[in-house]
C-alpha cells in the first residue's frame, strides 16, 4: 500500500524548477543589507514588466499598526527594523511579523515599498553597492522565468521575521470571501482527464469553495504545495486553503491518469496558476500530481512549479 513519501515519488520524470530552491539557498547566506538591496533591485527590474495588484484595505488593515509605527521612526530606526527583519533577531516586529499569514507579510513589505518610492520610508540609500555574491545571486533571479522570480521573492518575504515555535493557532490572515455562487463558477474541461475529483479540485479551488473541495480528501490525505514539505490532513490542509489560497486561477491545460497499486489511480495534469498578486500578468507552469484511492478520493496531491513550458507537454509518453 502507500505510505506518504511513495505517495510523492508518483510521476518521477517530472521536472521542477530547480533554480528556485538553488537561488534561495545562495540568498540566505548574504547579510540582510545585501538581501534587502538585492530584493529592491529584482523588484524595481520586474516592476517594469509586470505590475503587483495592490493589497485589500482588509488585509492591510492587519498590519497597518506596524507600518504606522514604522511611519513615525527616524529613517535610521527604519533601516534597523527592516534589517533586522531579514535576519530574523528576536525584536517585538519581527516577532509581530512571524504571526501573520503570507499574504499580510507580502502587503506589508508592498506597502513599505510604496512608503520608500515616497520618500516616507528610509531607501536603500543611493549607489549602494551590492556584494560580488549578491551581484551574482540577482542576476540567477534576472535570468529565470516570471513564475519563478515572484516565488522567489515570496519565498524570500516569507523566511523574513524572527521564527519561534510558532502555535499554528494563532497566525493572523485577512477574512475569508465567501465562495463564488455556483451559477457563476467555470467548467472545468481538461483534455485527457474525465475524473471527476480532479475536475471538481479545480472548479472548487477557483469558486473559493474550501468546505467542498476539502471533502474530495482522504482523512489523512496530504497536499504538498510547491517546495515544501506535505501538509497532512485534512484540518491541516483546510486551514491552510482558508489562510493561503483565495482567489487563486487554476488553469489546468492536459493530464492523463494510469491505475496504480491497491485499486489507487494516479493523474498527473499540467497548465498554469495564476495569483491574485499579478492576475494575467503572470502565468505559473505547475503540474497536478494526484493519487485518488478506490473511491476517487485524494491521498495525495503534490503541485510542482515546473522547471519551463515544455515540461507542461510532457504527458502520457513515459
Ligand atoms: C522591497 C525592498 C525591501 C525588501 C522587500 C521588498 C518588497 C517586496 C515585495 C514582494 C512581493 C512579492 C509577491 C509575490 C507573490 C507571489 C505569489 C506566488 C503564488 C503562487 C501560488 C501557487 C499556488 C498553488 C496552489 C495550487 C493548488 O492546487 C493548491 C494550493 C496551492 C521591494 C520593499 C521584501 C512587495 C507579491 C508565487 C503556485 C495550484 C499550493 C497554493
Amino acid at each position: 500500500m502507500y505510505t506518504l513519501d511513495k505517495a510523492r515519488q508518483i510521476f518521477p520524470d517530472t521536472l521542477t524548477a530547480d533554480a528556485v530552491p538553488a537561488i534561495t539557498a545562495r540568498f540566505k547566506l548574504l547579510s540582510a543589507e545585501d538581501q534587502l538591496a538585492l530584493i529592491w533591485f529584482a523588484y524595481l527590474e520586474m516592476g517594469r514588466s509586470i505590475t503587483i495588484a495592490a493589497p485589500g484595505a482588509a488585509r492591510m488593515e492587519l498590519a497597518r499598526p506596524t507600518l504606522e509605527q514604522i511611519l513615525a521612526m527616524s529613517f535610521d530606526e527604519q533601516s534597523k527594523v527592516m534589517c533586522d527583519l531579514a535576519a530574523k533577531i528576536d525584536t517585538p516586529i519581527g516577532k509581530t511579523y512571524a504571526y501573520w499569514s503570507v499574504n499580510v507579510k507580502l502587503g506589508f513589505w508592498y506597502e513599505l515599498g510604496e512608503y520608500m518610492r515616497q520618500g516616507k520610508v528610509a531607501p536603500i540609500p543611493q549607489g549602494y553597492k551590492l556584494s560580488a555574491n549578491a551581484n551574482s545571486v540577482l542576476e540567477a533571479v534576472k535570468k529565470v522565468e516570471q513564475g519563478q522570480q515572484i516565488t522567489l521573492l515570496r519565498n524570500f518575504v516569507v523566511d523574513m521575521g524572527f521564527d519561534p515555535n510558532i502555535d499554528d493557532d494563532k497566525i493572523v490572515a485577512e477574512p475569508i470571501v465567501a465562495p463564488t455562487p455556483e451559477a457563476e463558477r467555470e467548467e472545468i474541461f481538461i483534455p485527457g482527464v474525465l475524473n471527476q475529483t480532479i475536475l471538481s479540485y479545480m472548479q472548487l479551488l477557483n469558486a473559493n469553495d474550501f468546505d467542498q473541495l476539502i471533502d474530495l480528501f482522504l482523512d489523512d490525505g496530504a497536499l504538498q504545495p510547491p517546495f515544501q514539505r506535505p501538509i497532512v490532513g485534512r484540518d491541516a490542509i483546510l486551514k491552510f486553503f482558508k489562510r493561503d489560497c483565495q482567489n487563486l486561477k487554476l488553469m489546468p491545460q492536459g493530464g492523463f491518469g494510469e491505475p496504480a497499486e491497491g485499486g489507487f489511480n494516479q493523474i498527473k495534469v499540467t497548465g498554469k496558476v495564476q495569483t491574485p498578486w499579478f492576475g494575467r500578468e503572470v502565468g505559473m507552469n505547475v503540474a497536478w500530481r494526484f493519487l485518488l484511492d478506490d473511491n476517487d478520493k485524494i491521498y495525495f496531491v503534490a503541485i510542482d512549479l515546473l522547471a519551463s513550458p515544455a515540461e507542461l507537454l510532457k504527458l502520457g509518453a513515459k
